[in-house]
């Protein structure tokens, strides 16, 4: 699987811009880039320079000149991918990547796979396999939760957290087994008192972080939020109040809004996807009774609801508004539920006063004039618990990750049952070698190709 040959690769967004950065990594990049620069610097080799070093110079080509570039060397093991790395600072233009590629390519470069300077550091030792992960996330993340959370795998906050855990536990195996050899004379070399601390601490730290993939899931993937209730209730209104902009069309026509609209906004660090809905009602409509079927399985997705009645029916009609309220509450019992009387500038101090004892979770809002919105984000903030982000914990954001610590929670639960039931050492040293093998496939100490191309071929090219 290691191949050092040479690689190259747009790092920086294809298309104009300022300046462009094209990538080569590999065993002949410091001497292909040499053969095909000259320095300012009148006789200056680029092979014999410095590693860390930055050059200013032409790419030429026989005797054509293609541009004035800087280039930066880095030479193994210090680089991104343990190998030579050569970074062209060159001008922005398509033209002038493309020409620069092709002459390297003609020189015997290869094009980089999806991912593969990253996959190469992680085969060098640079990254563990959840930071050349979190990589692939930084570059993904979209608000300051998402950036915090993939900075710190990034930084090995977890991975290390498991790979002490599992050399720990690697001690163990190998004592336990030791005594396999031993039978005969009925030795434990494994202190049972102390294996018995190691398995409840692994399954303490197990269990943080499972728990944290509901918190880190959410965070990553944006927090679904269904805007509900009948038309004309001003959802498109209010939408279009939390984006601060005119996304959806709002009218005074009942059934404005056919199919649902959805955007995200960061709402104190967190990215919420609103999603605006038809308006919920009886109609021989066929394309809005589609919107309206579509409304509900929203609110099946989503994580939190917002149901959304006008204040004047809420005081003409009350009744209906109740029994639609109770109606969600009762389809979907879990689901957190904000209930929100809109179009209060239409209401005088006590109709709102009895609209308020009327209904006392009520929150009140005119989304034409915005009073309230921020109110809205904030307890929609509340409902999402991100303690463990503010406290600045390890969240669990990667199904694969996810995966992996269930099935090592579940065998380290044996090998503690195992324990209290005085299981026998060779029995017990399956299970343990069970559970080493999930821990290694977190931190990349167990991979195999298949795994390895399923993840690098997620990242963009020149990464
Ligand atoms: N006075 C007042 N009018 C509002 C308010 N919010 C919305 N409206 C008006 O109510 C009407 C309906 O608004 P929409 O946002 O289109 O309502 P909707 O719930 O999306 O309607 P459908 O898409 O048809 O289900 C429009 O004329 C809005 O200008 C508000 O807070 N106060
Ligand atoms: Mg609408």
């Amino acid at each position: 699987m290691i191949q050092n040959d040479t690689i190259i690769a747009l790092a920086t967004p294809s298309g104009a811009g300022a300046i462009a950065v094209i990538r080569l990594s590999g065993i002949d990049a410091v001497k292909l880039v040499s053969e095909n620069f000259q320095s300012v610097t009148d006789g200056k080799k680029l092979s014999s320079q410095k590693t860390h070093t930055i050059h200013l110079g032409h790419i030429v080509d026989a005797n054509k000149t293609m541009d004035e570039v800087l280039v930066s060397i880095f030479k193994n093991p210090n680089s991104y991918t343990g190998e030579d790395v050569i970074e062209i600072s060159c001008h922005g233009s398509p033209y002038i990547q493309q020409e620069i590629i092709q002459l390297f390519l003609r020189k015997g470069c290869r094009m980089a796979n999806a991912g593969e300077f990253t996959l190469r550091a992680f085969l060098n030792g640079k990254l563990d396999l959840s930071q050349a992960e979190a990589v692939a996330d930084l570059i993904a993340s979209d608000n300051e939760a998402s950036h915090q959370i993939a900075m710190q795998q990034m930084r090995g906050g977890f991975s290390s957290e498991i790979a002490k855990l599992r050399e720990e536990l690697l001690n163990f195996a190998s004592l336990i087994e030791l005594e396999l050899d031993f039978a005969e004379e009925d030795v434990e070399f494994a202190d049972r008192t102390q294996f018995r601390d190691l398995i409840d601490r692994i399954i303490f730290v197990l269990k943080r972080l499972i728990d944290s993939f509901a918190v880190g899931n959410v965070i990553k993937n944006g927090i679904p939020v269904a805007i509900v209730g009948e038309p004309n209730v001003g959802k498109s209104t209010l939408l279009n109040a939390l984006l601060n902009e005119e996304r959806a069309i709002v009218s005074e026509i009942a059934g404005t809004t056919r199919d649902t609209i959805e955007d995200e906004i960061s709402v104190g660090g967190i990215g919420f996807r609103f999603i605006d809905t038809a308006g919920i009602r009886e109609t021989q409509d066929v394309v809005e009774s589609i919107g309206i079927k579509k409304t509900f399985e929203k609110i099946e997705q989503s994580q939190v609801t917002v149901y959304l009645f006008d204040s004047e029916k809420g005081i003409s009609d009350l009744k209906t508004i109740q029994i639609e309220i109770e109606k969600i509450k009762n389809k979907y019992p879990q689901k957190p539920l904000l209930i929100i009387a809109n179009k209060i500038d239409k209401l005088d101090d006590n109709q709102l006063a009895s609209l308020q004892e009327a209904i006392p979770e009520v929150k009140l809002l005119s989304a034409k004039t915005g009073f309230g919105v921020e109110q809205l984000t904030n307890s929609l903030l509340k409902l999402i618990n991100t303690g463990a982000l503010r406290n600045n914990e390890t969240i669990v954001t990667n199904t694969r990750h996810y995966d992996a610590l269930l099935k090592a929670f579940e065998e380290i639960q044996k090998v503690k049952h195992g324990l209290d039931s005085g299981l026998s050492g060779d029995l017990m040293a399956i299970d343990v070698r069970e559970a080493l093998y999930y821990f290694g496939l977190i931190t990349g100490e167990v991979t195999n190709d298949d795994l390895l191309g399923n993840i690098f071929a997620n990242f963009c090219i020149g990464k």
